[in-house]
């Protein structure tokens, strides 16, 4: 019963409207102006996308090319900047826990097919992925591979898990969320670790898996494995926290 309540009492926070979306981008520490619409091929709003079968996996509810494109080279340190209704604000409510996950594809597979690639993948040492996301002001880094040249997709991903011990295909209500944006990058450098072939979205997350259907009020977080494919070994590394003051 006390896990019952527990459950209850996270769905009313959620039901409170406490989602998260990206602002923007920081290269190497500067940051590169509001992103929305502009380089990120932003959602109308910070809605999660709950059902995993649904085109919007891939790059939310409105995937279309946007009009500017960042410069980037390999090496470059790349940070994301969540947040919730207004830029710097709470970013996410603290219920929405889960990992956080980055991903990349060719832009010219507008991200569909066997092409997303994980680049970062950080759930929960301790402490939840998307804890530490809060207190680093919705901040998190990759650094880009050493990739051939040419226009990729960044994915930035939050799962949450506070009404995923549910299905969302059998309860509607309730299920796991999705966060992410696709951001439109162009690598001027030309290095050498072509992106391998990808897993597919919507495809690869099912219900079936245990990082999709989870129950946080239960089971350790300890044991929570994050879903989607293991971390490409050309990755270049990533890390939550606070690059700059927004
Ligand atoms: C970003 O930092 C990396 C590592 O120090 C460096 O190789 C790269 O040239 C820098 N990029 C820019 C755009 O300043
Ligand atoms: C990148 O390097 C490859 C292999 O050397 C070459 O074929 C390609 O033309 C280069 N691309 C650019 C944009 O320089
Ligand atoms: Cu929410």
């Amino acid at each position: 019963m006390r896990v019952t309540l527990a459950a209850v009492v996270a769905s009313l926070a959620a039901a409170a409207s406490a989602h998260t979306t990206v602002y923007g981008v920081w290269i190497n520490g500067s940051f590169k102006g509001d992103g929305r619409n502009n380089y990120i091929r932003s959602p109308p709003n910070n809605n999660p996308v709950k059902d995993i079968n649904s085109g919007a996996v891939a790059c939310n509810v409105n995937n279309r090319a946007v009009s500017t494109t960042l410069d980037v080279k390999s090496g470059d340190k790349v940070t994301f900047e969540w947040y919730h209704d207004s830029r710097n604000d709470d970013i996410l409510a603290s219920s929405h826990k889960g990992p956080v996950l980055v991903y990349i594809a060719p832009t010219s597979s507008n991200g569909a097919g066997n092409v997303w690639v994980k680049i970062f993948q950080d759930a929960y040492s301790g402490t939840w992925a998307t804890d530490r996301l809060i207190s680093a002001r919705g901040q998190h880094s990759i650094t880009i591979p050493n990739l051939p040249a040419g226009n990729y997709l960044l994915r930035p991903e939050l799962v949450t898990l506070h009404e995923a011990d549910a299905r969302y295909d059998q309860n509607s209500a309730r299920g796991v969320q999705l966060y992410m944006s696709c951001i439109q990058v162009r690598v001027t450098s030309n290095g050498s670790s072509s992106l391998p072939s990808g897993v597919a979205f919507p495809g690869t997350y099912k219900y079936t898996d245990s990082g999709i259907v989870f129950n946080i009020y239960d089971k350790p977080a300890s044991s929570y494995v994050a879903p989607g494919p293991a971390v490409w070994s050309g990755a270049a590394g990533g890390s939550i926290g606070k690059v700059g003051n927004a």
